[in-house]
């Protein structure tokens, strides 16, 4: 069996740069490295005359196949349609969503550019393993396509209810493609349940046997698989790396204070100012406090093409600059922020040094920056981390201290707390919290998810889905319990 690993974004095989990628992007190499496989994507390059050939590159056992896109290509599909419409709406944000029917074609043409590009590849023992909402509809191109492999797509972010992705006009046929896969994983139970609800109230799907759905003939498994972390080597990073020149300059400069850490990217679903203003709060609240603690805010920027992000810089930019001149004395900064990323060993140095991690994202798939503070702290005298009962990670991580972001004041509570919190409890909290994190690391989660996915049986093909034009077409009644705004249905082209 061969793994090929299908994802928006295929990371430079030679920049191979462990230490700036993210955690997913290096689960993703190291797997494929010990298994073998084919790693399929687009390059993240732009150019005018891009078309659909493969640049090859073999890197150990992984053999890169990147796609270019042309700018329009990159402005429809990632910036318009997957990151203003789905990235919104997935975190239950409908109110930040820009929908446009040439940005969703441009989703579904890249889609299909990308299918097309990868069949030629395929062997009959492929497995293929799709990752995040950049291809929802990747499989149902590829059946059409004639491919018979069993094919599994893992969602990285949540997946609101019904009401919530009902809103997004190309719902129904984006529910109706993901038929398409054999296995859906998820971050969590509530993901699981409401995107299987949105499949069997809106589409024909009914309930089959051992937890599966029925589906135009075939049988597709929704189940939870929570990401994990390669929890022993950033533990090994936190060991070593605290020695680092930067870290060791970063806590020298501190002095006596203590470290309250928060490491995002820049993106409006971390709550980072309503963080910032749950750290004001706690200035406030606790004027003992004050000069006692800074918080250390480290955002690399992302998305800033789209003007969402740029708004949200501009906020965090503000907050700051007020709280910390109403705040600040001559000799403290109460909030330092700096916009850039770091090498994952200076976190890690950085997460150990830290007596807190705020990790308080208004809604998030998993949110690995939890996992990777831990990992990070000494379990002699650990750290404390407050997190957002609304990121994946809170259903896994209770013994760290859950908060609701929305309530600035709790979370100023839980600083106060960590801050106090004994010796004694936080070694009982971060030992149960780190055998969790070892127990679950990302390995588990690979291979968890392979599993299952190879236990599915190949199953035909159902009748080949529409083809991707969209018109308006009034459909026959679904049996939603609520009613949902009507559909920009898929017609074939020859019933127009
Ligand atoms: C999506 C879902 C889900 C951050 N700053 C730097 C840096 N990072 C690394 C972190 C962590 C990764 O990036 C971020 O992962 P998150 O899970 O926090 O968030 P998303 O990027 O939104 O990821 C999320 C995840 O997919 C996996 O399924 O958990 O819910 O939204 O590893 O450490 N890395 C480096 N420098 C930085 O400055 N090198």
């Amino acid at each position: 069996m061969r793994l090929i690993v299908v994802s928006n974004r295929v990371p430079s095989p030679r920049g191979g740069d462990k230490a700036t990628a993210g955690g997913l992007a290096v689960a993703l190499k190291d797997l494929l490295q010990e298994r073998g496989g084919v790693w399929f994507g687009w390059s993240g390059g732009v150019a005018e005359d891009a078309d659909s050939r493969l640049r090859t590159t073999i890197d150990g056992r992984i053999e890169y196949q990147q796609v270019d896109l042309t700018p329009i290509d990159r402005q429809e599909y990632y910036l318009g349609f997957a990151n203003r419409v789905l990235w919104p709406a997935m975190h239950y944000r409908l109110g930040l969503t820009e929908f446009s029917r040439n940005d969703y074609a441009g989703y579904l043409r890249v889609n299909r550019k990308l299918a097309e590009a990868l069949v030629p590849l395929l062997r009959d023992d492929d497995v293929i393993w799709v990752h995040d909402y950049h291809l929802l509809p990747f499989a149902s191109i590829l059946r059409e396509l004639g491919v018979r492999n069993r094919i599994g797509y893992f969602h990285h972010i949540p997946w609101p209810p019904i009401e919530v992705f009902g809103a997004v006009p190309a719902s129904l046929q984006l529910l109706r493609g993901m038929a398409a896969y054999d296995l859906i994983g998820v971050q969590t139970a509530t993901d699981a349940g409401n995107l299987v609800r949105s499949l069997v109230e809106q589409t024909r799907a009914t309930h089959a046997r051992a937890g599966r759905l029925r589906f135009d003939g075939r049988h597709i498994q929704v189940q939870a698989f929570p990401i994990g972390i390669d929890t022993r080597a950033f533990r090994r990073f936190a060991e070593r790396d605290t020695s680092l020149p930067l870290v060791q300059r970063t806590a020298q400069s501190l002095g006596n204070r203590k470290l309250v850490i928060g490491i995002d990217r820049l993106d409006y679903s971390k709550g980072i100012v309503e963080r910032i203003d749950a750290f004001e709060q706690f200035l406030l609240a606790y004027p003992q406090q004050r000069d006692q603690a800074t918080l250390l805010q480290i955002t690399p920027p992302s998305r800033a093409e789209v003007p969402e992000y740029d708004a949200l810089s501009r906020q965090i930019d503000q907050s700051i600059g007020r709280i910390n001149g109403q705040h600040g004395s001559l000799d403290w900064v109460p909030i330092r922020f700096v916009k850039r990323a770091f090498s994952r060993q200076v976190l890690a140095g950085l997460c150990r040094h830290a007596s807190v991690g705020l990790v308080t994202p208004m809604r998030d798939g998993m949110n690995l920056v939890a996992k990777e503070f831990v990992a990070a702290q000494d379990p002699a005298n650990p750290g404390v981390l407050v997190l957002s009962r609304f990121a994946g990670a809170a259903r896994q991580m209770s013994d760290a201290l859950i908060v609701n972001p929305f309530d600035k004041t709790e979370v100023a509570e839980a600083i106060h707390a960590a801050l106090a919190m004994p010796l004694d409890e936080r070694q009982e909290r971060h030992a149960r919290l780190m055998a969790d994190l070892e127990a679950r690391d990302v390995d588990w989660w690979a291979e968890t998810y392979l599993a299952a996915l190879t236990r599915q049986k190949k199953q035909l093909p159902s009748a080949p889905p529409p083809p991707l034009r969209t018109v308006r077409k009034k459909l026959p009644p679904p049996r939603p319990v609520y009613s949902l705004p009507r559909p920009f249905a898929l017609v074939a082209a020859s019933a127009k």
